[in-house]
């Protein structure tokens, strides 16, 4: 009788404090790339090996753009609490998986977003009136005030709808992706989603069907260490969320979620996979969720501030700015203009937003029936001619 061989520990697993490693024993498998990928080393000097070869002006693009995610994520919450928008759910803390990521599709890629990813539509060239808009289900939301705020949408920018049943924006995208290839287009499309939605239906019928069919699709799995109020160890008995890739038979991947230019580097090989027609790749962006989940949680109920704090040491937008400080492409006088800058164009933003009308009273009958039903024809012209019709404009 052979003994069974004590399997390796994956190196790189115990890095981080939301790695499960409760299990005790862990196969290696040669899909999985278990070292978290890191550009940005803690000397300042970057990895040659990964080194995207960024611009200096491309990487000072994404580090404002890092910093109006941020500074809009902070005002939008004071919003809220009084009383002017009614939700905001955001980004603090994962910015670099967002931006690095958005950064790194073609402009030809889709992408398809979970709640927190208004940076990455920003970046694509939404304007962020557009964005404002749609946080108060004004008159000029694209999706016409039907929606909760931050559920928008972008369509001119090959950017799908926010999917708030967990995970749905997966199938979605693989969906795409595999009629993409059928048409022979050549284009990728990128998902995101937290470490939460690997448990959901979706995310299994999605990366079964993208192993199966070789789909070109990026999965991007922000493992912020929550889903709400459940710790990843409390998630999945799987020692990485990478490692969920091997039942699938693609790519799984572990990247440095904190580091922009790991996630760049990391997103822009999987896209180039897909392009070749080598298949989908998930990638497990290692990062910090550093507010509630939403403005709706508070996060001290369930969470110590000690593990807080860890993640704070280790943000992202300030490791970035640390980078480009070394190579002489900001100083704190940059800093200072953009984030006044940045709260000014946010203010105009909400002024024009606030003043806006709401979405017509007869919008909420349209977009369904190419041809308009007779009885819903009778309930709005009845509506229309009633008293709720006065502040509409009619
Ligand atoms: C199908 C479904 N179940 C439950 C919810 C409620 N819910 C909203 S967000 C969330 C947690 C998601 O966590 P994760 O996927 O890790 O993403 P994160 O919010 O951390 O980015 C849950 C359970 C939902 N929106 N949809």
């Amino acid at each position: 009788m052979s003994a069974t061989p004590s399997p390796k520990a994956a190196p790189g697993v115990k890095e981080f404090a939301h790695d499960n490693g409760k299990n005790g024993h862990h196969a290696v498998s040669p899909l999985v790339t278990y070292e978290p990928i890191r550009v940005m080393r803690e000397d300042g000097s970057v990895d040659p090996a990964r080194d995207p070869g960024l611009t200096d002006a491309r990487m000072v693009e994404l580090y404002c753009t890092m910093v109006r995610t941020r500074i809009i994520d902070e005002r939008l919450v004071t919003l809220q609490r009084q009383g002017r928008i009614g939700f905001h759910i955001g980004s603090l803390g994962e910015e670099a998986t967002i931006i690095g990521s958005a950064a790194a599709a073609r402009k030809q890629d889709w992408i398809f977003p979970c709640y927190r990813e208004f940076g990455a539509l920003l970046l694509r060239g939404m304007p962020l009136q557009t964005y404002v808009d749609n946080m108060f289900g004004n008159g000029n939301d694209t999706v016409k005030g039907r929606q909760m705020p931050d559920h928008y949408s972008g369509r001119a920018y090959n950017f799908g709808s926010v999917s708030s049943p967990i995970g749905t924006q997966i199938t979605q995208a693989v969906g795409f992706a595999w009629a993409a290839k059928m048409k022979k287009d050549d284009l990728v499309t990128l998902v995101y989603f937290g470490e939460g939605a690997t448990s959901s239906n979706e995310f299994h019928n999605g990366a079964n069907f993208a192993g199966v069919f070789k789909t070109p699709t990026v999965f991007l799995c922000r493992n912020n260490g929550w889903a709400i109020s459940v710790p990843a160890s409390k998630q999945s008995a799987s020692q990485t969320f990478a490692d969920k890739a091997i039942a699938y038979g693609i790519r799984g991947v572990r990247v440095d979620g904190n580091d922009l230019l790991a996630v760049y580097s990391a997103t822009r090989e999987a896209i180039e996979r897909g392009s070749r027609g080598e298949g989908a790749t998930l990638l497990e962006l290692l990062t910090y969720r550093l507010s509630g989940h939403s403005t709706s949680d508070d996060p001290k109920a369930y969470r110590k501030d000690a593990e807080v704090d860890q993640w704070k040491s280790k943000d992202p937008n300030v490791r970035f700015r640390t980078w480009l400080e070394r190579r002489g492409l900001w100083n704190d006088k940059k800093q200072t203009e953009l984030e006044e800058q940045a709260a000014a164009d946010l203010q105009e933003c909400v002024k024009v937003a606030e003043k806006a009308p709401p979405p017509p009273l007869e919008s909420m009958f349209e977009d369904v029936f190419q041809e308009m039903p007779w009885h819903l024809r009778e309930q709005r012209d009845e509506l229309l001619k009633g008293p709720r019709a006065k502040g509409h404009g009619h």
